[in-house]
């Protein structure tokens, strides 16, 4: 065989078998055969499905969408769900009326209710001039399906301005991230005037920090009321975790963060408040942009890592809760999938579900209020190549974990800002493994074209014949 014809070979085998790869990926994937399978659970009928493993109790999981094309003008990954599972893994409540599910919440004193915000686009023609969105907060009792509107009010635009969190202060009072107006706002839910207010300019500057003002300056998405009266902020474009004092505001020397100082935090999602009571002070937080969850205890008073969780599916997590059996209940946005790990960081339980946000365990507390912090309980940090797949009887085992390591380094080069857009606007079922595929398949072909028209006796001329027509 001449060296020509072995290279073409070569070319031809790469592109093949990335081909081969790509295809698998797609048949094998379960994220979106399991949606769809929750999305036609008979879940009236009571004799669903098993569709998640079993746990002892119900979990909860609102998801920011899940398609990868959507409703025409909706953008990729339009149709969002809240969907509740029975502890059995059966679907025990499924919506999609809104067009995006954010934070959930138990609400306290009940068994099966919770409360959710969620958005809804609305159109130029039901805006004004421009688009905008209703933002709001609802109740539901999962098990009746009966839902009561708590609060809701519209803002303009609909990128970057979507509250994401909120939180219940008490009967009448509520606590909401509002990222269209850079501010957290308390509200009476009874009579929709506000009681309290703090904006990020009273301690921040627009026109120096965080992300460009003003269309997404703070991005500030999550409030949480903490025992001692304080309210904790997560401003994610300023990559920090502040703590508020609601008579002096800002508590200026237990901010957790620093702008743009991205190995602390890189753009986190709903950090949760461990008191002191439970091993604490310490936050566990969604460290998205880094793909990873970790850990911050106050240690004289500084913050101190003292726990991390990341494997090579792991793609920008955004919400981690300590239960109180000291398992981390994580949600990984762009791995698709809710899944929990044990206190040596071993996957214990997993489901498939497209670009979730937030999930709550039902019974174990509002996000982590009920676990202990990593130091108390001696929690094991991992960083695995591995995708850590629990057996559930229908994943395909663990992946190639050379793959997985050079998955996670290749990770911590890209800025994960890129990398996750780039993660955001791929299909759900593709991987580290697809993603390589696609990259061999994409600079097989550019290398192989390069390589002919090298050998070619005109390379100084155009190889192809184009035809030029003038129409008509
Ligand atoms: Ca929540
Ligand atoms: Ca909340
Ligand atoms: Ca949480
Ligand atoms: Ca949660």
């Amino acid at each position: 065989m001449s060296a020509r014809k072995l290279v073409r070979l070569v070319f031809a085998s790469l592109v093949v078998l990335s081909v081969l790869a790509l295809a698998n990926g797609a048949a094998s994937s379960s994220v979106g055969q399991t949606d769809e399978q929750i999305r036609q659970a008979n879940i009236s009928t009571g004799d669903g499905k098993q569709i998640a493993p079993q746990t002892n109790n119900i979990t909860v999981i609102a998801t920011d969408s899940n398609t990868w094309f959507g409703k025409a003008g909706d953008g990729p990954r339009a149709r969002a769900e809240l969907v509740a599972f029975n502890s059995n893994g059966t679907v025990l409540y499924y919506n999609d009326s809104h067009t995006r599910y954010w934070d959930v919440d138990p609400v306290e004193g009940t068994e099966t209710t919770v409360e959710f915000l969620y958005a809804d686009h609305l159109n130029k023609s039901e805006c004004g001039t421009e688009v905008c969105t209703r933002n709001g907060v609802e109740r539901v009792n999962l098990s009746t399906g009966a839902v009561t509107d708590v609060y809701s009010r519209i803002t303009p635009g609909k990128h970057s301005t979507r509250w994401h969190d909120g939180d219940r202060i008490n009967d009448s009072t509520y606590a909401i991230a509002d990222i269209a107006q850079d501010r957290v706002f308390v509200v009476n839910t009874t009579t929709g005037l506000l009681e309290w207010s703090w904006e990020a300019q009273n301690d921040f500057e627009p026109t120096n920090s965080g992300g460009p003002y003003p269309e997404d300056w703070t991005h500030i998405n999550d409030v949480e009321v903490l025992e001692d009266g304080r309210l904790m902020v997560s401003l994610r474009n300023h990559d920090q975790i502040a703590f508020l004092d609601r008579e002096t505001g800002l508590v200026e020397n237990w901010t957790l963060g620093t702008d743009d100082q991205h190995d602390i935090i890189y753009e986190q999602h709903n950090p949760d408040y461990i008191p002191e009571s439970q091993g604490g002070p310490a936050v566990l937080i969604g460290d998205s942009e880094s793909n990873r969850v970790v850990e911050y205890q106050r240690e004289n008073g500084e913050w101190n890592r003292t726990w991390m969780w990341q494997d090579a599916q792991m793609q920008w997590p955004r919400d981690a809760d300590r239960l109180p059996n000291g398992h981390t209940l994580i949600t990984d946005s762009n791995g698709n999938r809710v899944f929990e790990v044990n206190q040596q960081g071993d996957v214990v339980w997993s489901v498939d579900i497209a670009f979730p946000y937030e999930a709550e365990r039902l019974e174990t507390g509002d996000e982590s209020s009920g676990g202990q912090s990593a130091s108390a309980l001696g929690l094991v940090s991992k960083s695995t190549g591995e995708s850590s797949a629990v057996d559930t009887g229908k994943q395909n085992g663990q992946k190639e974990s050379i793959v997985g390591s050079a998955w996670i380094e290749i990770k911590n080069i890209v800025p994960g800002r890129y990398m996750n857009g780039f993660m955001y606007v791929l299909p759900a079922w593709m991987g580290s493994t697809e993603v390589f595929a696609l990259l061999a398949l994409v600079f097989g072909l550019l290398a192989w074209a390069v390589t002919e028209w090298r050998w070619s006796s005109r390379s100084l001329t155009i190889p192809w014949t184009v035809h030029i027509e003038r129409r008509g």
